[in-house]
Order: structure tokens, then C-alpha cells, then sequence
């Protein structure tokens, strides 16, 4: 078939095979435009986005304030380097570092380097501060966990297509069951060289898994008891997802109905990126007090793009947009209504076993084995019918859209999702 005769579609998904690295396997759409929840594909085609980038676009697709801020800031002055000062980070670091209640910031770029650093943080912490013998830190992370694909981070993987043929892999690092206290005091008790607890609020890869209730809160307290740092990676889950502004707050009793707000579950070390700029941009950070972020040293860890001006002025607009646009409370109210309908029909589903979640970001486990290629072609169908997602593990369809989504808009996804659902029984 000559190109001509190739649909638009065609041709962008030829050009990315052809030239393209093949590390990913993309639901075969080929988009070209955003706003808000919706997204269009090349044809012109409409589509509900219930991916959000895997929660970077929570303020909804080329939001006017971020796309503004970035805009007016690329006029002007994009990079810098640390080598010299500019006049956005420090504002950016304060209006951060306030906005989450930490005493310091450390700007980087992708969500892995973040993690990344908040691991040499926790190290460096731990033979300065802790008295750790240097080259002993260990840090406990969660079996199932999902950090990013840097050669550290996989090396603490359990998946493993994510860590095949990587070798060798970086040591330092206990894996226990989540969601399990007993095997993090049982981790705590047995190691006195343990430096850190590195965990997400909710395991979102793995499956948009929520703990207990209170887990969080108890094995803050069990770091504590034992002097290691709690260590959270709110990447994907940070930034107003979960309902709350943060899910580690999402773990106290009030189930988010009457929190003040402040976190009842407060990390040493706080990991950000994705929605940090709403998806505009790349950018990530790791907000510590003074006594953690101090062991960082001029010259002792750094990254070009690391608090670019860009950065910083799309991360404030970014954060801005959150509490003007009261985002937590909407994906709260919203998530509840979604999860109430999904449960509707999944009384009466064969194809469906459950949906879990908090806030807007959700999962439904369908009734098929791993292996199958049941949820992918449920989520063709999905494409078919306007809306967007994509598998997470297998059988495991996550739902995600822009936090700006309103009742009507979700209903009518909701509708969608059901009557997709329902050609499968
Ligand atoms: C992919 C999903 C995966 C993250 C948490 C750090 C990072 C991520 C909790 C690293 C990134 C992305 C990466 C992307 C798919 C997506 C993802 F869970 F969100 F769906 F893979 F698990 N911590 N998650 O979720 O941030 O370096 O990507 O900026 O790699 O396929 P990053």
C-alpha cells in the first residue's frame, strides 16, 4: 500500500515502528490534540482521556494557565544551568516547599530521577546522620513496586520484564510484602544497617492497589521506632489524584471527609513529578526538612535541566490551578460517584470481578486470567466508543482521567464503560 493510500494513523504508526525504539506497545490511536478531558486522534476523532498521561495531565489537557506560564516563561529566559542563579527557582522553591509544608526542595526533571535522588538522600542521611557504616544502607521496598526504570530502581524490581537482561543490578535493597506491618517490623528488627522505607500510597501499577486503613500511619510510626526515614513516592499518586492533595494523608481514619488537610501521615522524604506541572512539562522534586535535605553538598548531586526557570514557572501555575480549581475535593466527590456506578453493574457482571480506588484513580479487575487479551480488547472497544485506557497488569483496566472532569461528563464515561463492558458478557 502506497503512503497515500495509508490513513494518517497509519503512517504516524509506521514511522514510529520504522524509526522508533519498540519500548512500548501504545493502544493503536494516534492523537494529535488535547483540552481538558478530551483528546482527538488525527481523523479528528473525540475521545474522553481516562489515562491522563498515567496521572501527569490531572489539570486536564493544555490547561490555559500552564500552557501560559510556560509560554511567557519560554520567552524569555529557558535555561540557565545551577552554574548560576535565575529569578524564578527560588521563588518556585519557597511557593513548593510552603505549599507542602518542608522545609527544602531539590528540583529535578523525570519522576525516576527523583526517585533517585531521594535514595542518596536516604543513604547519605544514614551514614552522616544515623552512623550507618558507609556502603551498609539498606533500604526496605515494597514486593510489586513501581519506581521508575533507571538500573537502581530495577534492580528492586520484581517484574520481570521490566529487569531481564539489565544486570547487574544495584545492591542495598529488602523487598517484603506490602501492605504487611508485620513484615516491616519484622524487616526493622532484624537489620540495624536499615536506612530508609520506600513505598507507594498506593501501588498504581501494580494494579491500583490501596492498603489497609492506617497502614501508612503505622508504618510511619514503625520508621520512626527504629530512626528510618519513611520515604514517599507520590509520583503517580501525588498532586490531588487520590481526592486529597496528597495520598499519604489518604491513609488516616478520616477517610478524607473532615482531614484538616495536613497529612496525619507526614514523609521524611516526599517524592513528586507527572501532574507537578500538570503534564506541560517535564518536572519532578524531593521536598525533605533540614535535617534530611542538609547532607546534600554543593557539587554532591545535580542535573542540567534540574529547576530550569521553564520548570518553575510551569510547577507553580501547575500547583495553582490544584487548589483554585479545588481539584482534591473534586476527584474525592467524583471518584466515590464512579466507583458507586462501576459497582452497579458489576453486581450483575460476569466479565467484571471488582473496581478499586480512591479519589480518580481506579481499576477494574476483569474476570480473565492474566494471559488474556481480554482487558486489551476491551479497551480497543473502549477506543471504538470515545474513551481512552489502557491494561495496567493483564486483566487490570486502569481509569484515570483529568481530575477536571465534571458529574455530567463522568456519567456519560460511565456510561460508556458499562455499555462497552457489556458487549464482553
Ligand atoms: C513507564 C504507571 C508505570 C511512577 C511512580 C516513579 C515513576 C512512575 C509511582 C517514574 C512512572 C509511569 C512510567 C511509565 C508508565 C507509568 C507507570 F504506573 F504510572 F502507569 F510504569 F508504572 N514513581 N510511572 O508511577 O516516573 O520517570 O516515568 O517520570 O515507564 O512505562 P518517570
Amino acid at each position: 500500500m502506497s503512503v497515500a493510500e495509508k490513513t494518517l494513523s497509519q503512517q504516524a504508526i509506521d514511522l514510529e515502528n520504522k524509526y522508533g525504539a519498540h519500548n512500548y506497545h501504545p493502544l493503536p490511536v494516534v492523537l494529535s490534540r488535547g483540552e481538558g478531558v478530551f483528546v482527538w486522534d488525527v481523523d479528528g476523532k473525540k475521545y474522553y482521556d481516562f489515562l491522563s498521561a498515567y496521572s501527569a495531565v490531572n489539570q486536564g489537557h493544555c490547561h490555559p494557565r500552564i500552557v501560559g506560564a510556560m509560554a511567557e516563561q519560554a520567552q524569555k529566559l529557558t535555561l540557565t544551568s545551577r552554574a548560576f542563579y535565575n529569578d524564578v527557582l527560588g521563588t518556585y522553591e519557597k511557593y513548593a516547599s510552603e505549599y507542602f509544608n518542608f522545609d527544602k526542595l531539590l528540583p529535578m526533571n523525570t519522576g525516576a530521577e527523583a526517585v533517585e535522588t531521594a535514595l542518596k538522600i536516604c543513604r547519605r542521611w544514614a551514614y552522616e546522620k544515623k552512623g550507618i557504616a558507609e556502603n551498609e544502607a539498606q533500604i526496605i521496598v515494597c514486593e510489586n513496586n513501581f519506581h521508575g526504570r533507571t538500573t537502581t530502581i530495577i534492580s528492586f524490581s520484581n517484574d520481570p520484564v521490566a529487569r531481564k537482561n539489565f544486570g547487574p543490578y544495584t545492591h542495598g535493597f529488602i523487598k517484603i510484602e506490602y501492605d504487611n506491618l508485620v513484615a516491616l517490623e519484622n524487616a526493622l528488627k532484624s537489620n540495624s544497617n536499615i536506612a530508609g522505607f520506600l513505598v507507594e500510597p498506593i501501588q498504581g501499577e501494580a494494579g491500583v492497589y490501596v492498603p489497609s486503613d492506617g497502614y501508612l500511619k503505622a508504618a510511619k510510626a514503625l520508621c520512626e521506632q527504629y530512626n528510618v526515614l519513611f520515604i514517599a513516592d507520590e509520583v503517580q499518586t501525588g498532586i490531588a489524584r487520590t481526592g486529597r492533595l496528597l495520598a499519604t494523608c489518604g491513609n488516616c481514619s478520616c477517610e478524607h471527609k473532615d482531614c484538616s488537610g495536613t497529612p496525619e501521615v507526614k514523609p521524611d522524604i516526599l517524592i513528586l513529578g507527572k501532574a507537578l506541572s500538570g503534564g506541560a512539562y517535564p518536572v519532578s522534586a524531593v521536598l525533605a526538612n533540614d535535617p534530611i535535605m542538609n547532607v546534600i553538598t554543593p557539587g554532591s548531586h545535580g542535573s542540567t535541566f534540574g529547576g530550569n526557570p521553564i520548570a518553575g514557572a510551569v510547577a507553580m501555575a501547575a500547583l495553582d490551578v490544584v487548589k483554585e480549581e479545588a481539584l482534591a475535593e473534586n476527584a474525592d466527590r467524583l471518584g466515590e460517584l464512579f466507583r458507586s456506578e462501576l459497582n452497579k453493574y458489576i453486581e450483575n457482571s460476569s466479565i467484571c470481578k471488582l473496581v478499586r480506588g480512591r479519589g480518580l484513580l481506579n481499576a477494574v479487575v476483569i474476570n480473565d486470567s492474566e494471559e488474556s487479551d481480554t482487558a486489551w480488547n476491551i479497551c480497543l472497544r473502549l477506543r471504538d466508543n470515545g474513551l481512552l485506557a489502557k491494561p495496567t497488569h493483564g486483566n487490570i483496566i486502569r481509569f484515570a482521567p483529568p481530575l477536571v472532569m465534571n458529574e455530567s461528563q463522568l456519567l456519560d464515561c460511565v456510561s460508556i464503560i458499562t455499555k462497552t463492558l457489556q458487549e464482553f458478557e
